[in-house]
């Protein structure tokens, strides 16, 4: 950044230069005037007056992309989580205490405001959370790269809990309009579906299609200390015919607006309902839609500067954030061979230099395949490439392992068994230069076990790159009372180096630091019961031990474990109520999709079992459970920093990385965890002796398994874990209603026990009963809550998308300048 342009983003964030914005774009931008604003509205003006502070960095981040001719990165993901973006957009800019300051000024509360924003919910968990920070680091470093996929008009549902079941409400974010997007009537690219293909002068043409257009939406991604910014391309579908005039006409207003409509659903909703095929249709067309869209897109951008594909590979990367935008793949081959006329094989070594894949779980359930039949109705052209790769593939693979035709059967890009369907990971393997996954211990299993026969194949394609989440927004914006007070000792400059806080380490002996420590705990959890009391009803104590269990509900993830323990606990108070507890709030939050019935039963048991111990007097403060509504960003900004324990408890082998095990780290929370996923290298970074790690192993489970697992022996064997399973099934939580949790019951007694909550059980327990000591000890416990704030370096996504931007993208960043601090 220049002099002159560093001058001028400082003349520009002063207190009155912002006051003037706000009551300019007030005025101007949302067509108010200050007698008459409501919060909403000021809130919308502060956001635009912020957007134009961004608007011109990037309008310079873009010219020197072009200019340097830089290799940009596309990152193609389904999902956004985005959360909210002013605060994060003002602590980018360095302006937060100006910006209050103007507000209050103004007669507005910024604080109060900022509350009113929605959640960009464009994403269900932790891979569309993880694509939001990613985009943050690729900001903050330079790194050119572009965040392309769906501007849904409704996002993850809106979770309510009544009568202690989930309830889904649409999610309507764009209600009050939202100031960070630009809309791109412009740029439109036209995404066909159906018809047939035809040979015609050596050349396929797909024929006879319907079609979409896609209309783009960009966002601005601020980063932090820099004048980099980058861009998030969203796409929205728009009918290419907007109205059928003649039905109109003749007053047939409903046939006038069907096919319009039916068009645009491809972008209405987040996650259409899997369960029937009119929802699996839907999901492939927008699969389809985006990729299709985002292809066009970077050929045209990479066009503007190249006249022939030579370069190709030098100045392009997709990265598919998991199986979800594999289609590019087969939309790339059919834009390069039939629109652009280049030799099939020099495409297929283009696609195979570009395209890079990271695989975020191994649930079997999970791993995307598409019906052949539903495919060639929707994407004959794409069918027949695929096809084409496949037999190139078998042919190296036969060559690879000679003719075993149960490998072959098994790496087939198409699987044979029963109705025919393509197996989109296996697609993104064979395409991709690169193949990661997300921790170490999944990276192993992914090349040993689940797609072993690939790494056989491939060895050096395959890689892991740990994740990480941004220190931005989840220390600095989510917890100002834990950042001021680094602050105070070390600086700001952790915030883009977060290997700094290591310096914590040699201040956790220190009582006056580890008191103000404690006390930055202590108002995060204050903020906390403030509004738990306002949103449940339910009133905690802040000096009670906050055990936080929040992610999506699933069973692997074993919510069940959890509140085993809590039930047991529960028993032991009642049994003995004047022992000396330590006082503990258990709190869950994570929201169950929308067709998995197991998860929402999980829901109402957690719910119930809350009713019956926060009402019961006997327990008191000793005990509470509380379920929050609607999890998302926002409320992991709220909750998080406020932890105590950390409950990371999937059965090992199951989850793959984890990322809220790293956010509650960095704020100092204590992880109770099995060796799964990011946990070992969370335990590796903050010392054995700082977490509490209990239950079996990934390989003591495949063992477990191979042996012969008998839960039902566990439950008769271990009389604690037997009340507690009794009173589940009796309708002890469920007021006398015995059936409404025999399912829970039998899946852990009878049914086999899959996740095998109940082998590790009593391990946990004593894990438990360790934290409940450690936490008594005030000294040793917020040492250990600092070791881990201090051991948090590593797990900066600035530190992933670094890993990624050498090792797989071979990316630099853009030459921008940096504005410091
Ligand atoms: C999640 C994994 O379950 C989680 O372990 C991981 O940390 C995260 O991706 C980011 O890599 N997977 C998903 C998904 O969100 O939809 O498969």
């Amino acid at each position: 950044m220049t002099a002159v342009d560093l001058e001028f983003d400082q003349l520009n964030s002063t207190v009155d230069a912002l006051r003037r914005s706000i009551s300019n774009r007030l005025m101007y931008g949302v067509g108010k005037d200050a007698a008459t604003a409501r919060p909403q509205d000021w809130l919308n003006a502060a956001a635009l007056a912020v957007r134009d502070r961004l608007v011109a960095r990037w309008m310079k981040t873009t010219r020197q992309q072009y200019e340097q001719d830089v290799k940009r990165v596309y990152y193609l993901s389904m999902e956004f989580l985005i959360g909210r973006t002013f605060t994060n957009a003002l602590l980018a800019l360095g302006i937060y205490d100006q910006m209050k300051e103007a507000l209050a000024s103004l007669g507005v509360d910024m604080d109060a405001a900022a509350e009113l924003e929605p959640d960009a919910a464009l994403g269900n968990g932790g891979l569309g959370r993880l694509a939001a920070c990613f985009l943050d680091s690729m900001a903050t470093l330079a790194i050119p790269g572009f965040g392309y996929g769906i501007r849904y008009e409704y996002g993850m549902f809106r979770q309510q809990i009544i009568n202690g079941e989930q309830v889904e409400a649409p999610d309507y974010w764009l209600r009050a309009g939202n100031p960070w997007e630009f809309p791109r009537p412009e740029v439109r690219y036209m995404v066909n579906f159906g018809g047939r293909t035809i040979e015609r002068d050596g050349h396929v043409q797909w024929i006879e299609t319907e079609h979409v257009n896609a209309m783009a939406y960009d966002t601005v991604i601020p980063g932090y200390a820099t004048s980099a910014t980058n861009t998030l391309r969203l796409w929205s579908a728009r009918a290419t015919e907007e109205l059928d005039l003649s039905a109109f006409n003749q007053g047939d207003y409903r046939r006038a607006v069907e096919a319009k409509e039916t068009s645009e659903n491809v972008s209405r909703l987040l996650y259409p309902d899997d369960s029937t095929p009119a929802g699996r249709e839907l999901r492939l067309r927008q699969e389809y839609f985006f990729v299709s869209a985002t292809m066009q897109d970077l050929i045209r951008r990479y066009q503007r500067t190249h006249s022939t594909f030579g370069r190709f590979a030098e100045k392009v990367a997709v990265h598919l954030n998991d199986t979800h935008p594999v289609l590019a793949i087969p939309e790339l081959m059919r834009l390069l061979v039939d629109i652009h006329h280049v030799p099939w094989e020099r495409a297929w070594k283009l696609v195979q230099q570009v395209f890079s894949y990271t695989n975020h779980t191994l649930m079997p359930e999970a791993l995307e395949t598409w019906d052949v039949e539903m495919l060639a109705r929707l994407l004959p052209r794409h069918l027949e490439i695929i096809f084409d790769i496949n037999a190139e593939f078998l042919k190296d693979a036969s060559a690879h392992f000679g003719h075993d035709v149960d490998v072959i059967r098994r790496i087939s890009l198409v699987d044979e068994y029963g109705q025919r369907r393509v197996r989109m990971a296996h697609l993104a393997i064979v395409a991709s230069q690169k193949v990661n996954g997300v921790s170490k211990l999944h990276s192993q299993l992914m090349a040993r076990e689940f797609f072993r026969d690939f790494a056989h194949m491939f060895p050096a394609r395959f890689t892991n790159v740990t994740n990480g989440i941004t220190p931005r927004r989840w220390l600095a914006q989510a917890s100002p009372p834990l950042s001021a007070l680094i602050d105070q000792h070390l600086g700001t400059h952790w915030r883009s180096d977060l290997f700094e806080l290591r310096k914590l380490s040699a201040l956790k002996a220190d009582p006056a630091f580890s008191s103000e420590f404690r006390a930055a705990k202590r108002r995060n959890k204050i903020r906390l019961a403030h509004r738990l009391l306002h949103d449940t009803g339910i009133m905690v104590h802040p000096d009670a031990l906050f055990d936080l269990q929040v992610k999506r509900i699933h069973e692997y993830k074993r919510q069940l474990l959890n509140l085993l323990h809590v039930i047991v606990r529960y028993n032991r108070i009642r049994a003995e109520p004047e022992r000396d507890w330590v006082p503990r709030v258990v709190i869950f939050a994570g929201k169950a999709a929308s067709a998995y019935k197991m998860a929402k039963t999980v829901i109402k048991l957690i719910n119930d079992v809350g009713e019956k111990v926060n009402n019961d007097p006997l327990v008191g403060d000793r005990l509470k459970v509380v379920f929050v509504p609607n999890y998302g960003v926002s409320v992991a900004e709220l909750v998080i920093p406020a932890a105590d324990l950390s409950e990371q408890i999937s059965m090992a082998g199951t989850e793959a990385s984890g990322t809220g095990n790293m956010k509650l780290a960095l704020n100092g929370a204590l992880t109770i965890g099995t060796m799964d996923g990011a946990n070992i290298e969370i335990c590796d970074a903050v010392g054995r002796d700082h977490i509490f790690i209990f239950g079996h192993t990934a390989e003591e489970v495949d063992d477990l398994r191979s042996t012969g697992y008998r839960p039902r022996q566990i439950y008769e064997g271990n009389p604690e874990l037997r009340l507690a399973l009794d009173q589940i099934r009796t309708g002890y939580f469920s007021k006398g209603d015995p059936h409404r949790f025999s399912d829970i019951f039998h899946t852990l007694v009878d049914w086999g026990d899959h996740y095998m909550v109940l082998a590790d059980f009593a391990a946990f327990v004593e894990a438990q009963e360790a934290v409940d000591a450690r936490f008594r000890e005030t000294r040793l416990w917020t040492e250990s809550a600092i070791e881990n704030v201090a051991g948090m370096g590593q797990f900066s996504s600035d530190r992933t998308i670094a890993e990624y931007a050498h090792e797989i993208w071979h990316v630099k960043p853009v030459d921008v300048g940096s504005t410091g601090g």
